[in-house]
């Protein structure tokens, strides 16, 4: 059990090596907060998976900053003595805003987890020191391009690659990559920027041999996906729609996947993450661990989430030379066989480096508990 004192709560901004676009927008900068979490025994840190804009998801960074300061932070601080679990408790009566609450949840187990001496890994029953590593790669101005950053990446070692798609934009990139690597392990990500009615361009993307298709639809077309289940060949993945292990039954039980991207900030944090796991395990459904662009942070909890048992396909934990010239942390590695490290050390095992949080940050506000 452990008693939150204070809670500090920092936006921050990285440069990104280079321009992500998805079919919903394009960001140059990582925006976002960082909780740091001071219990009576030690101090946590969580990273919100929250951006700029609610195009991904309805929360974004100002929204969430407002939710964590006036409703999580006294909730958390009222909640007194907790364990992990109570503190999703604590937060039970503010509905949704998953990506908020992770912030907290996870800040509050780095800590309890320091505290007892204990990896996340090893608290998540992680079976792995390693994970293989895929790259999502964004949609670039020209195919030219995009076959280079293919290029790239595959000689980096990366053991799967992810073509974002949008209508207009799809099968003739699909079908360059392919040609230009007739084995390697693609698959799409359409950001939910299709229609039922778009099924003949996704029963197209059927000739080239993709691991799957992901989030084609809306995110709230659950029966949708259904339907588009029985017109494509390719196995449908849902990403934005599963915001918990209730919709990862639900989508389940209606066919509308046959596989999960798990993201733990989209969740609600670990516990919930671990939650739709084991909906899927039961299931026989393969997950994967999916990324936000995180910082060192929360790529350190995707480590430990992506070498849980159950996460058979590669994920979205990539290096953080994919995403910043300098990390916040010190920077997860990909090593030459594409695969990357399990942090060993206690909580999440990684911690913001001074100097780098002081310049990336925008502001900092401080919550006490009364
Ligand atoms: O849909 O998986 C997505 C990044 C930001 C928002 C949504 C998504 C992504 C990615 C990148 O695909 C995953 C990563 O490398 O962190
Ligand atoms: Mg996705």
């Amino acid at each position: 059990m452990s008693r939150v004192r204070a809670i500090e709560l920092r936006l921050v901004a990285l440069p990104l090596v280079r321009p992500f676009r998805t079919s919903f927008g394009e960001e140059t900068d990582k925006v976002c907060i960082l909780a740091r979490v001071e219990t009576d025994h030690g101090v946590g840190w969580g990273e919100c998976v929250a951006g700029a804009e609610p195009d991904f998801s309805e929360e974004f960074n100002e929204a969430a900053w407002l939710v964590l300061r006036d409703l999580l932070a006294p909730a958390l601080f009222a909640a007194g003595d907790v364990e992990p679990e109570g503190v999703e408790a604590a937060f039970a009566r503010v509905r949704g805003n998953r990506m908020a609450k992770a912030t907290l949840v996870n800040a509050f187990l780095d800590a309890w987890l320091r505290e007892q001496g204990r990896s996340l890994a090893s608290y998540l029953g992680a079976e792995r020191d390693r994970v293989p590593c895929g790259v999502s790669v964004g949609i670039t101005p020209t195919t030219e391009e995009l076959l280079a950053q293919v290029e790239g990446y595959l000689a980096e070692g990366y053991r799967r690659i992810k073509l974002k798609i949008a209508p207009g934009l799809d099968v003739e990139r699909v079908a360059a990559v392919r040609r230009a690597h007739p084995d390697a392990p693609l698959s799409v990500d359409a950001n939910a920027a299709y229609r039922l009615e778009d099924a003949e361009t996704l029963r197209a993307l059927d000739d080239y041999d993709l691991l799957m298709i992901e989030q084609p639809l809306h995110h709230e077309d659950l029966v949708e996906h259904a339907e588009l289940a029985h017109l494509v060949r390719t196995p449908l993945c849902l990403d934005e729609s599963i915001r918990s292990a209730a919709d990862a039954r639900a989508a389940i039980s209606l066919g509308s996947c046959r596989i999960v991207n798990i993201k733990q900030g989209r969740v609600g944090g670990v516990l919930e993450a671990r939650r739709v796991r084991d909906v899927c395990r039961e299931r026989g459904v393969p997950v994967w661990c999916g990324g936000m662009l995180e910082t060192g942070v929360g790529r350190a909890v995707n480590l430990a989430l992506a070498a849980m048992p159950g996460f058979t396909l590669p994920g979205d934990t990539s290096a953080s030379a994919r995403y910043f010239h300098e990390d916040l942390t010190e920077p997860h590695v990909l090593a030459p066989d594409g695969t990357m490290a399990v942090p060993t050390g206690t909580g999440i095992g990684v911690e913001p480096l001074p100097e780098r949080l002081a310049a990336c940050t925008r502001r900092v506000e401080r919550l006490e508990a009364p």
